[in-house]
């Protein structure tokens, strides 16, 4: 990524043969399992100034996590390549076998907000059929999003943000003061908060954490009306993936600083490097999305530990139905042994 670091299968009796070519709706119950022991670990690390110790920790736990579920999974969005990223890497196999799945994973979205203790840090995993992620490379994507019931093309990468925010204001019916945009508080868009300030519109910084950035754009109890800037790319995939279950409009643009950069993502299947993506071609087919809070935020509540366990908070939904679960765990860690952080 420009300023970024540019950062078993098993044999034995396989579900595929028995199962209908779509994804098992209990996967979806299955992925939730693998953010809570992400959650779970980095949690651990909450408020303790190490982000890289806070990240690893979600990591292992998620990697191990994997061990269970019943897919042959190819990770195509991770911790990075296989010689810079221990585990999670792009290409390796995880599950316990079953249908064939490609897989994003975030196992912490938010390591800075974690170690300083901020809000908004998550556990996030999606699934796709093969094929179904685009394999974005680790560079900055340009997004823009917004949420659902909205006239197609209300927003666009290529318009102005003045202009964008008054179509957005206008489908709205509301004033472009009362419209808030979400942006990273980064020094890059100094010109774009100028802009969005200048138009009249309200913005919420936010330190990290674009995922849920681009997701809280389609939750209207959030009070953000629109996403807009640069974030990560892999992280652009997830939030695509999370659009297609709670819908909504985003689209995103790779950034290029070099024509290094250029050749790789080519290499990773990119034909044109100035293409706009849709919601579609980030992330298509049916699409599982889960994530857990591991700091509290706008859509999700943090671990809290208590005596002996902890409590997690995790939604989890399907692109098919549309379903958007929260599931309240309460880990026991007398009985679940395997899941001590
Ligand atoms: C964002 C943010 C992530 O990377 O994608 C950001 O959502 C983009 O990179 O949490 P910069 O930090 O360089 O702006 C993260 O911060 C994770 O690395």
């Amino acid at each position: 990524m420009a300023e970024k670091s540019a950062k078993s299968q098993k044999s034995g009796a396989s579900r595929s043969d028995s199962l209908p070519p779509i994804m098992d709706r209990n996967l979806a119950l299955e992925l939730v399992r693998v953010t809570e022991a992400a959650a779970l670990s980095a949690s651990r690390w909450m408020g303790r100034g190490d982000k890289n110790n806070a990240d690893g920790a979600a990591v292992e736990a998620m990697r191990k996590a994997f061990d269970q579920v019943a897919i042959s999974g190819t990770v195509v969005i991770g911790e990075g390549e296989m010689d810079e990223a221990p585990m999670l890497y792009i290409g390796e196999k995880v599950g316990a076998g079953g249908p064939a799945m490609d897989i994003a994973v975030d196992p912490l979205e938010g390591t800075s907000i974690t170690a300083k203790g901020g809000p908004n840090a998550m556990a996030v995993v999606a699934l796709a059929e093969r094929g179904g992620f685009l394999h974005a490379p680790d560079l900055y994507m340009d997004k823009i999003a917004v949420g659902g019931g909205l006239p197609e093309g209300v927003v666009d990468l290529d318009e102005k943000p003045e202009a964008n925010l008054r179509n957005l204001a206008r489908a709205k019916k509301k004033d472009i003061g009362d419209i808030v945009a979400c942006i990273l508080d980064r020094d890059r868009h100094k010109a774009l908060i100028g802009a969005v300030r200048a138009a009249g519109a309200r913005i919420m910084l936010i330190p990290d954490g674009d995922v849920s950035g681009v997701i809280a754009a389609t939750q209207p109890e959030s009070g953000v009306d629109i996403y807009l800037g640069s974030g990560g790319a892999p992280e652009g995939v997830l939030a695509a993936a999370a659009l297609r279950c709670v819908g909504g409009q985003m689209q995103g643009r790779l950034m290029f600083e070099n024509d290094e950069q250029k050749t790789r993502a080519r290499e990773m299947g990119v034909k044109d490097p100035n293409h706009k993506f849709s919601i579609l071609e980030m992330a298509k087919g049916d699409v599982v999305f889960a994530a857990t809070g591991v700091t509290t935020g706008a859509m999700l509540k943090g671990v809290r530990w208590f005596s002996g366990g902890a409590y997690t908070h995790s939604m989890v939904m399907r692109s098919k139905s549309g379903t958007v679960r929260y599931v309240e765990g309460h880990h026991n860690f007398a009985r679940k042994t395997w899941l001590t952080p």
